[in-house]
């Protein structure tokens, strides 16, 4: 029987969770990228060797970049963005050289994932990340200032925005600021509020359409070499799945994932199914996309979030919030024995709880709570095996 490939993010030597810990957790496979490369830059393949050696020598396997970042010029198809499509052909070349063949990459303008809150008390005593609506409109109407802001919003938003702005105290608001610029882990972009203006601005004439022309222009170069090499590009979607910060989003439903694979269907354009990005909306049916999406899902983020009708979410424990974990896995396996694969599937964060709350964390990528995640998935994971009849 084909089960999910185990995998567990580490984000390197200064990660606090060390690969001895994630060995301990029973996962046999590392999701990593060369964060300390620049974007834009080649990964070579000395550096490369390097890594694979030392999460090798701790009895674990490298299989997933993620992400091999998109330069902002590729995305706003700027500057020097034909440069940097050719140095990201090259590292595809170089990870395929070194057996890694699953890569992750977003096209999110400006900013990776986003949320306002990261250390959001559940009723457990546990903390975990939320984003807050009414927050997030403050940020943006009051403290960014973002020019045109307020023709986004309706009156009652603007209202809500200023009632909760006018709650906040300096502390909050450096905080709120912090959370939402600083860079989430993985982001690999963070700036000050006169640079993150900057950064927005370049997108003044870059709406949703031409944003997915560029991404349709950078696959169209990627995807052959991918294809050559048996390398599976992965795309993440939009976290949130909306349109923030009048920037455009055009990975955040199935709709948007099929243009992209009727624009180009190589083999090598695949999707990250993440459940807690895409699981936001309530129009994502996810049992369905993954059903549907099967043959191009490369990669796996198990997650849920709970969301509610101001347009908040936490995210909750993996086992229950919005999406339906059952559903998913079944699907999961259902497609996984189809196709005869197992597919990389991680515990896309977890709560900070027991020892994690006395430590420094990267938000959302705490030990016990994923760790928990992992234990939880497992089990249900032999469970509807079992009950399915897999040998
Ligand atoms: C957040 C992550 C994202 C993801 C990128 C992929 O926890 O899921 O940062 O790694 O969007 O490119």
């Amino acid at each position: 029987m084909y089960l999910m490939k185990e995998s567990w993010r580490w984000y390197g030597p200064d990660d606090p969770v060390s690969l001895s810990f994630i060995k301990q957790a029973g996962v046999t496979d590392i999701v990593h990228a060369l964060h300390h490369i620049p974007n834009g830059e080649v990964w070579p393949v000395g550096e490369i060797k390097k890594r694979q050696k030392l999460i090798a020598d701790a009895g674990l396997t490298w299989s997933v970049v993620e992400s091999v970042p998109v330069h902002e010029h590729i995305k706003t198809q700027t500057g020097d963005f034909r440069k940097y499509i050719d140095n990201y052909k090259q590292s595809i070349r170089n990870l395929a050289a070194c057996g890694i063949m699953c890569v992750t990459y977003n096209f999110m303008p400006v900013l990776d994932w986003t949320r306002t809150n990261l250390s959001y008390e559940m009723a457990d005593g546990s903390r975990g990340l939320r984003f807050e609506r009414a927050a997030f409109m403050a940020f943006d109407l009051f403290i960014l200032k973002r020019p045109g802001a307020e023709k986004e919003y309706t009156e009652e938003e603007i209202a809500k925005a200023r009632s909760r702005f006018e709650k906040m105290d300096e502390a909050e608001i450096e905080l709120v600021t912090r959370n939402m610029i600083a860079g989430l882990p993985g982001s690999e972009e963070s700036f000050t509020l006169d640079q993150f203006r900057e950064a927005l601005s370049r997108y003044d004439g870059v709406d949703a359409e031409k944003l997915r022309q560029n991404l349709i222009y950078f696959l169209k170069e990627i995807c052959p070499v991918a294809d050559e090499v048996g390398v599976e590009m992965v795309i993440h979607p939009d976290d949130p799945p909306y349109p923030i910060l009048g920037l455009p989003r055009i990975l955040s439903t199935a709709e948007d994932f099929r243009k992209l694979v009727a624009a180009v269907p190589n083999v090598s354009n695949g999707l990250c199914l993440c459940t807690g990005s895409f699981g936001v909306r309530p129009d994502n049916d996810l049992v369905s996309m993954m059903y549907e999406f099967g043959d191009r899902v490369g990669f796996v983020h198990l997650r849920s979030t709970c969301r509610d009708a101001e347009g908040d979410f936490y995210e909750a424990n993996h086992l229950e919030g919005d999406v339906d974990m059952y559903g998913m896995m079944k699907a999961l396996l259902e497609v996984q024995q189809r196709r005869k694969v197992s597919i990389p599937v991680r515990p896309d964060h977890g709560h900070q709880m027991c020892d994690d709350l006395n430590r420094k964390t990267n938000p959302g990528y705490s030990y016990y709570g994923r760790m928990r995640g992992i234990a939880e998935l497992r089990g249900l994971q032999m469970g509807i095996a079992k009950s399915m009849g897999l040998e």
